[in-house]
C-alpha cells in the first residue's frame, strides 16, 4: 500500500496588515480590471506570460489533476488563422444563433463579428480544458476547476499590468483544430493579453459593478 506523506505547510501568506485593509487594496487593484478590445501590439515578453501562466496553474483543481493547457500563441500566422476561424463563427453568431434578447444584451458592448484585436494583441492563450488527463486517466470537476485556473490568470496579468479579454467565440471548438490539439483538450476559452491601445475606450457598462447588497447574503 502506498504512503502518502504530509509534509509541514509554513509558508502561509502573512499580509503584515489587517486582513480587511489586505482585502480592500486587493479589492482597490481588482476593480480597476476591464475587459478590452482595444489592444496595443507593444510586446510582451514570453517570461511575463509564463509566469501569468505559472499563477494561472495554482489554482485549486479536483483532486489536484490540473486539468488544464494555456497554449500561448505569438506567432502572427497563427493568430491570424484563429481570427479568421473566429470571425467566421461570429458572423454566423451575429446574423443567426444569437436571439433578440442576447443580441439587445450584446448592444451596450458594442461588440460585432469583427475581431481584430486576436491579430494586434501580442498574445494569445487559449485555456483548454481536458476532459481526462494526458495519459487517459480520470479529472474532477475539470469545468470548475479551469474557470478557476482562468481567474487567477486574468489577475495575474492584471496584476503584472496588462489587459486581457475574456473571449468566448461560439463555437469554440475550431480552436483545437486550428492548434491541433488533442481529442482530450476542449477549448476554454481564449485570452488575448497585452497592453491597451492609446486611448483605449472601454463602454460604459464596463464601469459598472453590482452593489455589495446585490450579490452578498450575509448569515450570521
Ligand atoms: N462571442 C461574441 C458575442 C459575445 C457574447 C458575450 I455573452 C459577450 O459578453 C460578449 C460577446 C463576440 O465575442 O462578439
Amino acid at each position: 500500500m502506498t504512503t502518502h506523506r504530509f509534509v509541514p505547510w509554513t509558508d502561509w501568506h502573512d499580509p503584515g496588515q489587517p486582513a480587511a485593509d489586505a482585502a480592500r487594496d486587493f479589492h482597490d487593484l481588482m476593480k480597476r480590471r476591464r475587459s478590452v478590445r482595444e489592444f496595443s501590439d507593444k510586446p510582451v515578453s514570453l517570461e511575463t506570460i509564463e509566469w501569468i501562466v505559472r499563477a494561472a496553474g495554482t489554482a485549486p483543481s479536483g483532486a489536484n489533476k490540473q486539468p488544464w493547457r494555456f497554449v500561448c500563441v505569438s506567432n502572427p500566422a497563427t493568430k491570424r488563422a484563429i481570427r479568421v476561424a473566429a470571425e467566421e463563427e461570429e458572423r454566423a453568431f451575429y446574423a443567426e444563433r444569437a436571439n433578440e434578447e442576447w443580441l439587445a444584451d450584446l448592444a451596450p458592448l458594442g461588440t460585432d463579428p469583427d475581431k481584430s484585436f486576436l491579430e494586434v494583441a501580442p498574445w494569445l492563450i487559449v485555456v483548454f480544458k481536458l476532459i481526462r488527463q494526458d495519459g487517459g486517466g480520470q479529472v474532477y470537476y475539470p469545468t470548475e476547476s479551469v474557470g478557476l485556473a482562468s481567474g487567477l490568470l486574468l489577475a495575474a496579468a492584471h496584476h503584472a499590468g496588462l489587459v486581457t479579454l475574456t473571449h468566448t467565440p461560439s463555437p469554440m471548438n475550431f480552436l483545437g483544430k486550428v492548434l491541433e490539439r488533442p481529442e482530450h483538450e476542449r477549448a476554454f476559452l481564449l485570452i488575448p493579453v497585452g497592453y491597451p491601445a492609446d486611448a483605449c475606450e472601454v463602454p460604459e457598462i464596463a464601469l459598472q459593478r453590482k452593489p455589495l447588497s446585490e450579490v452578498m447574503v450575509v448569515e450570521s
